[in-house]
C-alpha cells in the first residue's frame, strides 16, 4: 500500500481525465469526486472505477464534455438538461440557483435528466449537510436488478442519500444502493474471488446464488429487503426518470458503444431549510446520541470520516497496482 497526497491524486486523476480528452472543468470535477470517494473508503466508487470511466469515454457513449442546461423560471424546481453529461458537473452548475431558492422558499428540488452518474451519492448530499442544509438525493442506474420473485432485470442499484446538519458533530450523512449491493462491491468480489452473503442475488436461470461471476453473468442483483426494497427502487426510477424526464434504468441502450460502462439516466436532489423550524441540528445530535446510547456505537459516516482524518494525516491509501493502472493512461 502507498499513501498520496489527496491533493496529488486529484491532480493526477484530472491529468487522467484530461488525456481522455475531457476538458478541464469536467476533468477536475470527476477527479475530485474520485479522488474523495478514495479518500473516504469508498472503495467501490474510487480508483478501482477508472478503467470504466477510460473505457465509457473511449466507445463515444454519452457527451461527456456538454454544457448543462438549466431551465429556471423562478419556481421551487429546478430542472437541468445534462445533454449527455456527467451527474455531478450539472450539480455544480445548479448548485448557486439551489442555494439561493432554498434559503428564499425553503424548498428546492433539482430534477436532472440525461446525466452520466458514476459515483458515490454521498459528495452530492454531503456540502449540503455541511451548510446548514436537509439533503435527500436518489440516482438511477442500469438494469441489473430482478424485483423479488422476477427473472427480468428492471431497477438499477438505485442509490439513496441523505444529509443534515447535527449540532457539535459533522453532518449526518448516509448513501446506499438500492440493492443488496452495489454492482461495483460484486465486480470487486469477481475479481478478488469472494463469495457474495445469501440473498444478495440470481443467477441466470433465477436461482439465487452466492457466485458474483453468476450474477455478472447473466444473473442479476436483487433489491435489498425484499418487497420493501423492491418499492425503494421503483419508487428511485419514478423520482429518478419519470419525474426529471431521464431514462428508465431498463431504457439504457448502449448496444451501440461498446465498452460503455456508465449509465446516463437522471437524478433527483431534494433541498429542505430546516432553520425555520426549531433547533432541528440539536434535535438530529439528541436523536444521534441517543441511537449512540442504545448500542448502536457506529453511525453512518462514521467510517467515512475517520477513514478522511486518516488519509488527511498520512495521505490518501492506493496499492501500487492502482498506481500503476492510473499511470497507464495518462
Ligand atoms: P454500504 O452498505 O457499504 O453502506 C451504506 C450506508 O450504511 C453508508 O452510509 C455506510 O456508512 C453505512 N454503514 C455501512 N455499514 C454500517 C454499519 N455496520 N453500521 C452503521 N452504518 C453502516 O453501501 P452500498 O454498498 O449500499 O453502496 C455503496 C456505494 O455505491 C454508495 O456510495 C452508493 O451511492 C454507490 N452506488 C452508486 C450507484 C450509482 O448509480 N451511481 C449505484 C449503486 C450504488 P459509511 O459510508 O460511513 O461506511
Ligand atoms: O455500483 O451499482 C453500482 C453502480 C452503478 C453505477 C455506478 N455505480
Amino acid at each position: 500500500m502507498i499513501r498520496l497526497p489527496f491533493a496529488d491524486l486529484v491532480a493526477l486523476l484530472a491529468r487522467l481525465f484530461r488525456a481522455q480528452g475531457l476538458r478541464a472543468e469536467v476533468a477536475q470535477v470527476l477527479a475530485e469526486n474520485c479522488a474523495a470517494c478514495q479518500r473516504d473508503g469508498a472503495l467501490s466508487h474510487g480508483v478501482f472505477r477508472i478503467p470504466a470511466y477510460v473505457s465509457t469515454l473511449r466507445s463515444g457513449w454519452g457527451a461527456p464534455n456538454a454544457e448543462p442546461v438549466i431551465e429556471d423560471n423562478g419556481a421551487a424546481q429546478i430542472r437541468v438538461d445534462a445533454r449527455g453529461g456527467f451527474a455531478q458537473v450539472a450539480l455544480q452548475a445548479a448548485r448557486p440557483l439551489l442555494l439561493d431558492r432554498v434559503r428564499a422558499q425553503g424548498v428546492a428540488v433539482l430534477a436532472l435528466r440525461n446525466s452520466q452518474h458514476f459515483s458515490a451519492l454521498w459528495p452530492d448530499v454531503e456540502p449540503f449537510g455541511e451548510a446548514g442544509l436537509v439533503a435527500l438525493s436518489v440516482v438511477n442506474s442500469m438494469a441489473v436488478v430482478v424485483p423479488p420473485g422476477g427473472t427480468t432485470p428492471v431497477f438499477g442499484t438505485n442509490p439513496m442519500a441523505f444529509a443534515c446538519p447535527r449540532d457539535g458533530e459533522p453532518p449526518y450523512v448516509w448513501d446506499q444502493a438500492g440493492s443488496a449491493l452495489a454492482h461495483g462491491d460484486v465486480q470487486i468480489a469477481a475479481r478478488q474471488g469472494h463469495a457474495l452473503p445469501e440473498g444478495c442475488g440470481v443467477d441466470a436461470s433465477g436461482q439465487l446464488t452466492t457466485d458474483p461471476n453468476a450474477i455478472l453473468e447473466g444473473g442479476a442483483l436483487l433489491p435489498f429487503g425484499g418487497h420493501k426494497g423492491a418499492s425503494l427502487a421503483m419508487t428511485i426510477e419514478i423520482l429518478a426518470a419519470a419525474f426529471t424526464g431521464g431514462a428508465f434504468s431498463s431504457e439504457v441502450d448502449w448496444s451501440a458503444h461498446p465498452g460503455a460502462k456508465i449509465p446516463c439516466t437522471g437524478q433527483m436532489l431534494l433541498l429542505l431549510d430546516p432553520d425555520r423550524g426549531a433547533g432541528f441540528a440539536q434535535r438530529v445530535r439528541q436523536l444521534s446520541d441517543a441511537v449512540r446510547a442504545a448500542g448502536q456505537d457506529r453511525l453512518p459516516g462514521d467510517r467515512r470520516r475517520r477513514l478522511r482524518a486518516e488519509a488527511e494525516a498520512q495521505g490518501v491509501a492506493l496499492t501500487e497496482d492502482d498506481l500503476a493502472m492510473l499511470q497507464s493512461y495518462l
